[in-house]
């Protein structure tokens, strides 16, 4: 075989094992993921159940649970009031659940709380295996981002 053919086989070669190497699962890769410095690891995590958290321009925020947490659904309610210890409910609120030592494998996204008849956030989280999970809560003005989050439990 001349040179170039040589390098024309090799090349051919390379290209092919970049073309048909398998892509890897998207399991190992959430392991991966959860390995490497995790942006969410960097949310400040919230003031426990009950406690005031500052919530800059607005007042405050208190949140909890319906229930202690334990398997199957349970209810987050966060509720904000402002400087004058008025209830307010226009801000919007999200909440993203997840289990940080498998992060992607329970990632419920965001999803937006709703608002009840008392004012109140409520935001249903699913727990579907005991261990640690976390809430990584997003409080939004319009497209401004006010606060970030994270509740950390034990279920
Ligand atoms: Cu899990």
């Amino acid at each position: 075989m001349s040179k170039k053919g040589f390098a024309f086989c090799l090349g051919l070669g390379l290209l092919l094992i970049t073309l048909v190497r398998p892509p890897a699962f998207s399991h190992s890769r959430t392991h991966q993921q959860a390995s490497l410095s995790n942006p969410a690891e960097e949310i400040p995590v919230v003031k426990p159940a009950g406690k005031k958290n500052p919530l800059s321009d607005v007042g405050y925020f208190i949140w909890e649970f319906n229930q202690t947490p334990k398997m199957g659904t349970v209810i987050l309610k966060v509720e904000v009031y402002n400087q004058k210890e008025e209830k307010v409910s226009h801000l919007q609120i999200d909440g993203r659940s997840d289990m940080p030592s498998m992060r992607g494998h329970h990632d419920s996204g965001e999803v937006a709380f709703k608002v009840n008849n008392q004012g109140s956030y409520l935001l249903p989280v699913n727990i579907v295996m005991p261990g640690d999970w976390e809430v990584i809560l997003t409080f939004r003005w319009g497209e401004k981002i006010l606060y970030r989050g994270r509740i950390l439990f034990k279920v």
